[in-house]
């Protein structure tokens, strides 16, 4: 077996990816803490996406015009975990989506599909109430189901998936998927879901896009 020397500290190389077990992964990255409140896991770095970065995403393009000329909140905020790549090995990341709307339709992530489409995943609900939106790419069926505190999501490969936050406080989520997944969101930009997740009577309502009047407040 090879070891990198840092100090006195023998730890495996990335070069060893390949050697099954203990070996394949860096000591650091067996465990991790979650800290739901901060939204970090461990040392990890994050990605945070702010109202600027989800042009294109809200159906009411107006609301969205309206929102970020008071201000350019951050939405969501995502830290990814790679602790090992090649077949067989996960990654997770952990998302923290804020609660908020524009016009009718909840704050949600960009969404995507997974590069490779065959990947699954299974998305943990740690704090907060929220929903995912799942769409069958071939075909556009689309599912919405709850993502709160305790529940659990499978994502089947093939399928587009977003989250959205329908409380009041900021919805915390895990999703552990194949190292292999990687993410395609060029399919999204071009088209985006073919349903959007509106407030009606104070409940979540899935809606199609193509039912909503453009800067009319989401409303059909
Ligand atoms: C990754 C997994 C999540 C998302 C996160 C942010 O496969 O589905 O960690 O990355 O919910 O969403 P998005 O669409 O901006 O990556
Ligand atoms: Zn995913």
């Amino acid at each position: 077996m090879l070891f990198c020397c840092q100090g006195s500290e023998a730890r495996p190389s990335f070069s060893l990816m390949a050697v099954p077990g203990l070996a394949s992964v860096l000591p650091e990255h067996l465990a991790a803490h979650l800290d739901l409140g901060a939204g970090t896991v461990g040392a990890h770095p994050g990605t945070e996406r702010f109202l600027s970065d989800l042009r294109g995403v809200f159906h009411d393009e107006v609301a969205y015009g309206e929102a970020l000329a008071r201000g350019n909140p951050l939405v969501y905020r995502v830290v990814g975990v790679a602790p090992a790549e090649g077949d067989g090995q996960l990654h997770y990341g952990l998302g923290t989506l804020q609660a908020g709307k524009i016009g009718q339709e909840y704050f949600l992530t960009k969404g995507h599909l997974h590069a490779w489409r065959p990947a699954a995943e299974v998305y943990v609900g740690l704090r907060g109430d929220g929903r995912m939106i799942l769409e069958e790419e071939a075909t556009g069926r689309t599912r919405l189901v709850p993502l709160g505190a305790g529940d659990v999501v499978y994502v089947p490969g093939h399928t587009a998936h977003r989250t959205a936050n329908v409380g009041s406080e900021p919805l915390v989520y895990l999703g552990i998927y194949p190292a292999a997944a990687g993410h395609d969101y060029a399919a999204i930009a071009e088209r985006n879901f073919r349903c959007c997740l509106v407030e009606r009577e104070g409940q979540p309502v899935l809606v199609e896009r193509a039912r909503l009047v453009r800067g009319a407040g989401g409303r059909p």
